[in-house]
């Protein structure tokens, strides 16, 4: 019997979230043609992840915008691990007058872990959107790391990971000048802070 992981997944439009996941299911499913442990159990998640690898790896054009959520689920059983993923359309998860309509305060508050997905190109040549971005992620984690009221467990060692994309667009800026430039979304994620 697996058990069940709640993936948050906060990250503005455009940021290259499904591009991310698209190259990611790639890897790790037979579609690249190997034997992975991935495996994607609902018809509908793997129809729609199927679309996007063919759209990006054989067709090669970019992919649409996403305007619902879209449930990319998958399992690792070597692992016990089923993974609940679900794509968001941007806007959804940076702008906070959303968070309770479409369900993304719960979704934090709920999750077994999250990625924030930050464009390396807006912290090196937009820094004010940028900046705006960390602000609104900067209360998606204290949401995250949040006590629910009457929960045993703290919620302090839920992992957060941050994904920077469009590197290859500042290729001269290494990932340790990236992580300086957003030094209170680092401060907020650490284990210890409550
Ligand atoms: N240069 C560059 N462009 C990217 C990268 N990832 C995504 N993009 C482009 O950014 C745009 C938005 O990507 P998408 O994955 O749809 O963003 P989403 O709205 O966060 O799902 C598309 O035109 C992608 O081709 C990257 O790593 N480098
Ligand atoms: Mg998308």
């Amino acid at each position: 019997m697996n058990r069940k992981y709640k993936i948050a997944v906060m990250g503005e439009s455009n940021v290259g979230k499904t591009v991310f996941f698209g190259s990611y299911f790639h890897q790790v499913t037979d579609l690249s043609k190997g034997n992975y442990p991935v495996a994607i159990k609902s018809q509908a998640s793997d129809d729609k992840i199927t679309e996007i690898i063919t759209q990006l790896f054989e067709k090669k054009q970019v992919v649409a915008g996403t305007d619902v959520r879209v449930d990319f689920s998958f399992s690792v059983d070597s692992l016990g691990m089923d993974i609940e993923l679900v794509d968001l359309p941007g806007g959804f998860t940076t702008n906070r007058d959303y968070w309770d309509d479409e369900e993304v305060s719960k979704d934090l508050r709920n999750a077994d872990g999250a990625f924030f997905f930050i464009s390396a190109h807006d912290i090196i040549h937009n820094p004010s959107e940028a900046l705006k971005i960390n602000r609104a992620f900067a209360d998606a984690i204290s949401r995250i790391r949040a006590n629910t009221q009457g929960e045993v467990k703290g919620r302090s060692d839920v992992p957060i990971w941050f994904i920077f994309t469009k590197g290859d667009t500042v290729p001269d800026v290494s990932v340790e000048i990236l992580i300086s430039q957003v030094p209170s979304l680092m401060d907020a994620a650490k284990k210890e802070q409550i």
